[in-house]
């Protein structure tokens, strides 16, 4: 790929600074705020179409831009940025996988996740609570042991600890062994945390605009044409963009938009429910997760609970919350935390997760030149974003893919390379 048509570097990320006079009055006021990106015209052409203004999207055009002076992107989504598996995840960063490979990559966007609100000027609220999985069985235990030694391999922060711990670090938690799933040891990660995601949607948008990058919101991609096996354009509802970079930054569409370049990708869509309490003083500053229960929950740092289970055992597109799902939640979050029976829940709703056979994505170049795939995210894509985007741009800047996702390609299913990464999604799916 070459440098921008126009050889511009475009601005810094996040280059509007204010005084503080300016701060004081435009807060007090509410005025005068410039948008934190700008509407455009969809032009002709473009040096590269990203499809999909989630967290993988923005950060792939924000990464061409920023580390290889690739400005000429336009970023395309059929709704509004963030409005997808970016605004609907429950926000957890971790890095304490089951694989060598998985550890290293995740591990990279912990990094990466520690130095963002510099790197994008804007305060993304990244808390490193520690995580937590609960081990309520011998042979959950000895999975958590398993991830443990691959994650201090790796030179990754996770040990096993045992009730007594779990109770100090979690004093709500029921840790007496007559629970109905007494609690036997965990599985603790003192790097991982919770960040505002909402925050890192805007932060990466903001700072790809800054550069020049195009953000296109209710842009629905029909079409990508496809003449003598390599990308030629993409037709959407404004219009047809000539070009010859196409990455598919989508989660839930992946399949779609895929099938559009007449690639096959084996993934099956899942809706993941989660629900949200009223909000109470501070009381759990480490994020919890029971496999066996199917359950993850953190409080946000407006009080709130953030409750998460495994998919729904179906595939579907849904993104309605059912009662099935709070009843059954609400069951096993009071299995492990009985003090919280009067808590109210507020809001539930579900986002959608690309599976894939190995519970691993999917990254790289497909059978079709100039078509890149960063999918099959399942449940846990948001926390990949910022690496998915810097190793998805040095794959489209260099045409060389970096060692570190070279795993995750999609050839791996036809030739029996899986990375098995069952054990270490957050609940048992
Ligand atoms: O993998 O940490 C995770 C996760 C949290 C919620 C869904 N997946």
């Amino acid at each position: 790929m070459t440098v921008s048509r126009n050889g511009s570097r475009g601005r810094r990320a996040g280059a509007t600074r204010y005084s503080a006079f300016d701060l004081v009055r435009r807060g007090l006021s509410g005025r005068d705020w410039p948008p934190a990106w700008r509407s455009h015209d969809l032009a002709g052409a473009y040096d590269a179409v990203v499809v999909g203004g989630g967290v993988h999207g923005l950060a792939t055009a924000y990464c061409l831009a920023a580390n290889h002076g690739i400005t000429d992107v336009a970023v395309l989504d059929k709704g509004y940025i963030g409005g997808g598996g970016s605004g609907r995840n429950t926000a957890i960063i971790r890095a304490n996988y089951l694989t060598p490979e998985g550890v290293r990559f995740y591990d990279r966007s912990v990094k990466l996740y520690e130095r963002l609100s510099v790197d994008l000027n804007f305060n993304v609220m990244f808390s490193q609570r520690g995580h937590m999985t609960l081990a309520h069985s011998d042979g959950s235990l000895r999975t958590m042991r398993w991830r443990a030694e691959v994650n201090k391999l790796q030179g990754v922060d996770s040990e096993v600890i045992d009730p007594g711990e779990v109770k100090r670090l979690v004093p709500a938690m029921d840790t007496s062994a007559h629970a109905r799933y007494p609690i036997l040891g965990a599985l603790y990660h003192p790097p991982g945390g919770i960040v505002r995601h909402d925050a890192v949607v805007w932060g990466y948008a903001r700072a790809a605009d800054a550069y020049g990058v195009h953000i296109h919101q209710d842009t629905e991609v029909v079409g990508i044409d496809v003449a003598g096996g390599r990308v030629r354009g993409v037709r959407t509802t404004r219009g047809t963009i000539a070009t010859s970079t196409v990455v598919n930054c989508t989660a839930g569409w992946a399949t779609t938009v895929a099938d559009m370049a007449g690639v096959a990708l084996p993934i099956s869509t899942f809706p993941l429910q989660a629900a949200v309490t009223e909000p109470v003083k501070p009381f759990l500053d480490t994020v919890v997760v029971s496999g066996t229960l199917h359950v993850y929950m953190s409080q946000t740092d407006r009080g709130e609970l953030v409750f998460g289970a495994s998919v729904d055992p179906f595939p579907s597109y849904s993104t309605r919350g059912s009662l099935d799902f709070v009843e059954g939640l609400a069951g096993h979050v009071l299995e492990l935390m009985p003090s919280l029976s009067k808590m109210r829940v507020l809001r539930q709703w579900a986002g959608l997760c690309d599976m894939t056979p190995d519970y691993s994505p999917i990254m790289g170049v497909t059978p079709v030149e100039g078509f890149y795939v960063d999918v099959g995210w399942g449940t846990y894509g948001f926390k990949a974003g910022p690496v998915a985007g810097e190793a998805m741009a040095e794959l489209v800047a260099t045409g060389k893919t970096p060692e570190l996702i070279a795993v995750f390609d999609l050839d791996r299913f036809a030739e029996g390379r899986l990375v098995g990464e069952k054990g270490a999604a957050s609940v048992g799916h």
